[in-house]
Parts: structure tokens; sequence; C-alpha cells
């Protein structure tokens, strides 16, 4: 069903200068065959973690950073985590044609971690890594959910990410990144159709095919319930051609001047038909 041999690789370069931080990115989302990885941003632990982002989210990444480190980490590690959000955005740049959600769990030894996504559009981050050091290298541990946090808000997604179990913290920091990376990368994956997976979408397909889903329900809670499942599977994020089947079924029993019966009749085969599938 994915398709990924015509679309062309998502690619960005950031640079990002300020009084604390300076940075360059290039990345490129699609290098599932070729990846490049070159990272250094002063902080060995940070580059280890973005290493791993990039490597199971199947990117190319250079990521450099001249920080104030004579400082402390903060502004290195809160500045390229933005960066990297912004480059991500940019890379993707509208997300049509995505699977929008992704899901994942990873273990590292003993550590277990769950990263969840929605590339939304809707910056949110939910982190809990359960970190017990004060550092992991030259990382402060208080700053590696902030990374998430920062790199969340700056790609404009939602992110939930949990450390279920784990002793050992550098253990559950990398298990807790390459959760987020083989998420990112489900999410992002081509659906192999040009849709914004979203209700908005499912709506206006629901306008231009003059079915409006309030006068579906008046018409019967049978079609109504049509337009639900038609928001569900929009919801979902899930490419599904039974979507747009049913769009049109609706919109054909809609505009023919039948009687409701009829048109009920027409719906519940539909309808049964779907259940089977379902
Ligand atoms: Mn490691």
């Amino acid at each position: 069903m994915s398709d990924t041999t015509q679309q062309p690789a998502r690619t960005a370069s950031i640079e990002r200068k300020t009084n604390e931080t300076d940075i360059s990115i290039k990345v490129n989302l699609d290098s599932k065959m070729d990846q490049q990885i070159d990272i250094a941003t002063g902080i060995g632990f940070l580059d280890h973690m973005y290493h791993a982002l990039a490597k199971h989210g199947g990117w190319s990444l250079t990521l450099k950073c001249t920080g104030d480190l004579h400082i402390d980490d903060h502004h290195t590690a809160e500045d390229t985590a933005i960066a990297l959000g912004m480059a991500f955005k940019q890379a993707l740049g509208t997300p049509k044609g995505i699977k929008r959600f992704g899901h994942a769990y990873c273990p590292l030894d003993e550590a277990l971690s769950r990263a969840v996504v929605d590339i939304s559009g809707r910056p949110y981050a939910s982190i809990d890594l359960g970190l017990k050091r004060e550092k992991i290298g030259d990382l402060s541990c208080e700053m590696i959910p902030h990374v998430l946090f920062s790199f969340a808000t700056a790609a404009g997604i939602t992110l939930h990410v949990d450390v279920l179990k784990g002793d050992n913290d550098h253990h559950r920091s990398e298990s807790a990144f390459k959760a987020l990376a083989v998420a990112i990368r489900q999410a992002v994956e081509h659906t192999g159709t040009n849709d914004v997976p979203s209700t908005k979408g499912t709506s206006m397909k629901l306008k231009a095919l003059k079915v409006r889903p309030k006068k579906l329900l008046e018409a019967s809670p049978c079609i109504g319930e049509m337009g639900a499942m038609l928001e569900c599977w929009s919801r979902s994020g899930v490419d599904d051609p039974r979507c747009a089947q049913t769009a049109k079924a609706l919109a054909t029993c809609m505009s023919k001047p039948v009687k409701k019966s009829k048109a009920t009749n027409t719906i519940n085969y539909h309808l049964a038909r779907l259940g089977k599938q379902l």
C-alpha cells in the first residue's frame, strides 16, 4: 500500500544562531537505505541520543552546534532540540498522505519505553522518563525530557513518551529515543494517497460531495451511523479506500430524489457489506 518510490525525499536545512548557540542542521527523513549521520553538539550523550533518533527514524542527519558549554549544557540541549524540531517540520511540509499516528515500544536490555506520536500540528508533550541520576556523561538528566518537549513543540507534534521499566538511566533514556524514532518513522510513512488524515479533511470531502453529516443524521440514524464511521476511519489515520467509497455511496443516496425508505435500504446494504469487512 505504501509507495515511497515516487515521492521526493523530504529534506530540510536549518541555520539557527543566537547569543547562546550556533546550530546548523541538515535532515533527510527518507534515507533508509543510505543513512549518513554526523552529529557534534559538544555533549557526547546528547550526540548519542540524536544518533539513535536518526538511525532508527531512518533519517540522514547532520547536526552541528557550537554552544555556551562554559556555562552549562542547558542552551545547547534545548536549542538543538528546537532546531531539530524546526528542521523536521520543514522537511515534512504539509503533512499530506502520511499515516499521521505512530507508536512504538523499544527495549534496551532491562529498560522499556513507549512513544506515541501524532503529527497533528498541535504541539504537546507528555514525557515521563523517571531518570534518577543527576547526569549521564555531560548531559543533565533534567535536560533529557526537556529535549523531547522542545523537539515536540518546535515540530508541532503531539508526543507522549514514557519509560515503563529499567534500572539503568543510560538504558532508560536510549530506549526512549529509540521508541520515539520508530514511532515517528511509522507516523511519517506515506500512505500512497494525498489525503490530510484528519476529520477536517473528511468534512471537506463530505462537503465536496454535498453530504452533510447533520442532514444524514436527520434522514436516518442508520445513515448518521455511516457518517460517524467515516469520521472514525478518518480519525484513525488509516488509509482506507472504504472511506471514499462510503462517502460516494452516501452522496449518491442523498442526491437521488428517492424515498427515504429506499435510501435507507441502500445504506443498510452498504453497512452490511462494510460490517462484514470490518
Ligand atoms: Mn548507549
